[in-house]
């Protein structure tokens, strides 16, 4: 990755962790982006900062343990206040294609959990239509071909995830179906489709779940809200 996006994700994260306030319960995303959120937490909490963090992944959970980002269990509680998280794509009006890192089942309760989801991104997650990057569906493995056929009827390629050569399997469990449905015109309408299959958890689209976008471009950040 070129050193200019990894700059603007720092920005982005700088940025996002403004927000930040007393007291406030915080979802801590999953990425190379939400790294950088996660890092400047835990600097305001080293400097005394009072949160309670949930975090979206297992990966997320152990950094934020490192550095000290107090954690609480997530069914302690009604709601959460703000969550700072990546993405793989988003479009102007704030619709989202998550799940590049795996996470995006966490992610999504945890966004549906929160009040304020803020989207932290370098300048080449922004397009005009969601799909470039293949839709992540996290299934269960026991369902994965019949799912596979599924997402076909659709007219979605799906490929199952590998990591080293190995599959690929989620913090629960799960196996991710890495599919192609083309340039996707109509989310809201794949998307009812997707909820509909028996054996697929969740996958990918994150529509209206984004309060707001933070990019970074170049040494400035963008926000669209
Ligand atoms: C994790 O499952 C994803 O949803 C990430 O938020 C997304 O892939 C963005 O990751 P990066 O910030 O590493 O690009």
């Amino acid at each position: 990755m070129s050193k200019n996006l990894i700059k603007e994700k720092e920005y982005a994260a700088k940025e996002a962790s403004k927000l930040l306030k007393d007291n406030q319960i915080v979802g801590l995303g999953t990425g190379s982006t939400a790294y950088y959120a996660i890092i400047e937490i835990g600097k305001l909490v080293s400097q005394g900062l009072n949160i309670r963090a949930i975090p979206t992944s297992e990966e997320s959970m152990e950094l934020a343990k490192k550095l000290g980002i107090p954690l609480i269990d997530i069914n302690t509680v009604d709601h959460i206040d703000i969550t700072f998280d990546g993405a793989d794509e988003f479009t102007s009006d704030l619709q989202l294609i998550k799940g590049g890192g795996g996470a995006l089942l966490r992610e999504k309760i945890i966004a549906s959990l929160t009040m304020d989801n803020i989207i932290i991104a370098d300048s080449s997650k922004k397009v005009a239509l969601l799909g470039k990057f293949t839709l992540p569906i996290e299934v269960i493995p026991m369902a994965y071909q019949y799912v596979l056929a599924r997402l076909q009827s659709l007219g979605g390629k799906g490929t199952i995830r590998k990591k080293d050569d190995v599959t690929f399997i989620t913090d629960e469990g799960n196996y991710i179906i890495d599919t192609d449905f083309g340039l996707i015109e109509n989310p809201s309408g794949l998307a009812l489709e997707l909820n509909q299959i028996v054996g697929l958890v969740e996958h990918g689209l994150f529509l209206n779940l984004a309060k707001k976008v933070i990019m970074g471009n170049g040494e400035t950040v963008v926000t669209f809200d």
